[in-house]
């Protein structure tokens, strides 16, 4: 007596790949979920079949750590060619796993964040300053100066490199690199796996960054060349190395270390970056939002217009405009599980592949209302955020594999968009633009454009 799961019909062969748009996959799951509801399963050329689950009921009983772990999935697979057992890519309990996960939480650690606001700040200067003196009549390509800005900063913060992309016209080679493997990643995991054309290019993105990673193992010798004289910086990067894990009292071996490093730099960047192109789409959009916010700032930073850190902590309307906008889009839109025993009700053996449909999830309207497609961070202030039903907002996962980088893509969103609207009016180069979402292994926007001008009064 288990409840049977929807199937969507299945073609020969293909199976339900027919389904699932090419350019936007995910905007077929949304679609499937309406017309199938909070369960359904998918069948692939090859593989066994994965099971999304669409409503916050359900996605409520797959978050417990003691009975579903994180497992594979078609994109993850591909990114372990790369990354491996690192933290982002490992599954289940893989020890390497553990062992960077106890010698890194620490290090992302609210406290540890609290001592980079100095470092992240200093880039987010340098884009204002950018901004500022490019004039109001400049037009800024929004996806391309956000990369700047998180990579820069995800650089500096947590391994103390300064990339200074804002002083090249082109993007950095490491971030064109990730872009393009991250986009074919996600075009293969839904091509049939028997087109062989793209094997060889997989290679040669593979290799460019094979060639990235001795650059980073160059990092960690000059790093440890700074051992002995006591100049070693405070950061991620030196804890990696001098480190050990608590549980096995040993160090995390070198190629460990790099994937690690590289996971923060793919991980660390796309992520922020795209959340804050979606921020700034839903509030030039909402403007009845911009002028609630900029009100908050003009009360909270007064004449001299500093952000610190304890002014930040007093912009409620801003952390419900950035928890809003992580709603509407969760940018790491899937993350997969699997039981570690069969279940009840719905059928689930163990192994399965359990897909969580996030962004059906967070506009489920048993939780939100009539109005969850629209965006009203008023749902988000904190008073109404706590009393949220456990789960139901969940952009940065669950559990013990949740974003280790929560708090550091918090605090680097809060800052900019604070410095940024307290200083600046924002306006649409093209005030008609329709949202254009770009999905790699993350979502972003695409083809935004910008002007930004000094506000009245403002220095
Ligand atoms: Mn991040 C895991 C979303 C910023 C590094 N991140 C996850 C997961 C989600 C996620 C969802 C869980 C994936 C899964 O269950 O398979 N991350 C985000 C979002 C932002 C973000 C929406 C920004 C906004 N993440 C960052 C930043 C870093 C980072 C910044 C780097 C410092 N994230 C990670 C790592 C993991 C992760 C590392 C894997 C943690 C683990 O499994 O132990």
């Amino acid at each position: 007596d288990f409840s049977p799961i929807p199937q969507p019909p299945a073609y020969p062969f293909l199976r339900n790949l027919p389904l699932i748009e090419s350019t936007l996959p995910v905007r077929s799951f949304i679609v499937l979920a309406k017309t199938y509801g909070e369960i359904f399963s998918m069948r692939y050329p090859s593989g066994p079949p994965a099971i999304y689950l669409n409503s916050h009921a359900l996605v409520s009983q797959v978050c417990d750590d003691s009975r579903f772990e994180k497992t594979g999935n078609r994109v993850l697979n591909q990114a372990r060619d790369l990354v491996g057992d690192a933290l982002l890519t490992a599954f289940g309990d893989e020890p390497r796993w553990g062992m960077a996960h106890r010698i890194l939480m620490p290090a992302f650690g609210t406290s540890s964040i609290r001592n980079m606001f100095g470092d992240m700040k200093d880039i987010c200067d340098q884009l204002l300053l950018k901004w500022d003196r490019a004039g109001p009549t400049h037009e800024i390509d929004l996806v391309e100066d956000l990369t700047r800005l998180s990579f820069d900063s995800i650089g500096l913060c947590t391994m103390s490199q300064r990339f200074n992309s804002f002083y090249s016209s082109s993007m950095p080679e490491f971030t064109k690199c990730v872009a393009e493997f991250t986009t074919e990643t996600v075009q293969r995991a839904f091509r049939p796996s028997f087109m062989p054309s793209f094997l060889s290019y997989m290679k040669s993105k593979a290799s460019q960054f094979l060639s990235l990673r001795d650059t980073k193992e160059d990092m960690l010798d000059e790093r440890r060349a700074l051992m002995f004289d006591g100049t070693m910086p405070d950061d991620v990067l030196t804890r990696l190395i001098t480190k050990v894990d608590s549980k096995t009292g040993k160090p995390l071996p070198d190629d460990s270390i790099v994937k690690n490093l590289l996971t923060f730099l793919v991980a660390g960047h796309e992520t922020t970056s795209s959340t804050l192109s979606f921020c700034l789409y839903f509030l030039l959009t909402n403007p009845e939002t911009i002028v609630e916010l900029q009100d908050e700032l003009d009360r909270t930073l007064g004449n001299d217009g500093e952000v610190t850190l304890e002014n930040l902590e007093k912009m409620e309307y801003l952390t419900a405009v950035l928890r809003e906008t992580l709603r509407l889009a969760p940018v790491a839109f899937f993350r997969t599980v699997t039981p570690k025993e069969d279940t009840k009700r719905y059928l689930l053996k163990k192994g399965t592949t359990v897909v969580v449909n996030t962004p059906s999830m967070q506009r489920d309207p048993r939780v939100w209302g009539p109005d969850a497609e629209e965006f009203r961070p008023g749902r988000m202030l904190d008073g109404r955020f706590s009393a949220l039903p456990k789960n139901a907002w969940q952009p940065f996962g669950y559990g013990v594999r949740a974003c280790i980088g929560r708090p550091f893509a918090f605090q680097e969103c809060l800052l900019f968009l604070a410095a940024l609207f307290y200083h600046f009016d924002v306006s649409l180069v093209d005030s008609a633009y329709q949202l254009d979402v770009f999905q790699t292994i993350t979502l972003n926007t695409r083809g935004m454009k910008i002007y930004t001008k000094r506000r009245e009064g403002r220095s």
